[in-house]
């Protein structure tokens, strides 16, 4: 099976690339379970002080795969929205949290759904100007997931969470920025080189203290991390079994415009 992640060490940086552009770097179990690897070997690598993740072709990640997602409504014997959650995203963000050095996410391209998540789920996001975000979850009938629905309003106010979650309205980088949802803004063909400058320097920073102010801002904002986590896939639990989210993935699948009932 192809590697959907790329991974390559620098000095104390890991970087690690979604790697399936075909798709916009869209998520399937193969992407989740790679990158818990990744995320593991950046925990008990003392040589690694600092990680991007960042996205190959023109996206950094469309968010889940939806075609997996169509499959799995045919598969009688389905996991639940909320145990893929648990078992898959959610870990992976805790781990990302949980990681006491620095994430930087390298916004290459498009980033939706949950791939928006992984993105906010990092300490600092460099976007290039050509990148654009949607929520995009509303689309298909859904509930932000992947620590989206705490970290989008605590980063942009909740009425604009608000908009930015109903509406799934695409933004461009400046926009976000505009919004607080990204640091920094560069053009897209110096994105590499100004991620791989901003890790570099972190990477050489003394790591303990970086992780233990980590420690210290989740504590102050993300004490109940799992709890979150938890009460999001159980939400989403509840919008996975309506009939305008298995509407919204079928026009997604079929092209075409979905059309909602409320049910
Ligand atoms: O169980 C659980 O764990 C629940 C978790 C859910 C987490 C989620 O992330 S739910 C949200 C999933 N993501 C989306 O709903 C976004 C879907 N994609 C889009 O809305 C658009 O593709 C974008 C706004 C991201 C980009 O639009 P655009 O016009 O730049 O590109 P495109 O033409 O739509 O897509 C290009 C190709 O990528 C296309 O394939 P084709 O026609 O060239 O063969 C498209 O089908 C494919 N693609 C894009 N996103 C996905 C995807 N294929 C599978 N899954 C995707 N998410």
């Amino acid at each position: 099976m192809a590697q959907t992640l790329l991974l390559a060490q620098d000095g104390g940086v890991l970087t690690i690339t979604f790697n399936r552009p075909e798709v916009l770097n869209a998520l399937n179990d193969q992407v989740i379970k790679e990158l818990g690897e990744a995320l593991r070997r950046a925990e008990c690598d003392a040589a690694i002080r600092c990680l991007v993740l960042t996205g190959g072709g023109r996206a950094f990640s469309a968010g889940q795969d939806l075609s997996s997602f169509a499959m799995r409504e045919q598969n009688p014997d389905r996991v639940s929205i909320r145990e893929h959650l648990r078992d898959g995203y959610n870990r992976i963000v805790t781990r990302m949290r949980g990681l006491e050095k620095p994430i930087v996410a390298g916004i290459n391209g498009v980033a939706a759904g949950v791939g928006l998540s992984l993105a906010l789920a990092a300490d600092i996001r460099v976007a290039a100007e050509n990148a654009s975000f949607t929520t995009g979850f509303s689309k298909i009938g859904l509930v932000p997931d992947g620590g989206m629905s705490f970290m989008l309003p605590l980063l942009v106010g909740i009425g604009r969470a608000a908009e930015l979650a109903f509406t799934s309205d695409r933004i461009d980088a400046a926009e976000a920025h505009r919004l607080g949802l990204v640091n920094r803004v560069v053009p897209a063909e110096e994105l590499g080189a100004a991620t791989a400058a901003l890790a570099g320097q972190l990477a050489t920073m003394p790591t303990r203290a970086l992780g233990l102010t980590k420690r210290a801002f989740n504590r102050t904002i993300l004490a109940d991390l799992d709890a979150w986590l938890d009460y999001e896939a159980h939400l989403q639990e509840i919008a996975g079994r309506t009939d305008d989210h298995k509407e919204g993935v079928r026009a997604f699948i079929e092209k075409r415009q979905a059309t909602f009932t409320g049910k």
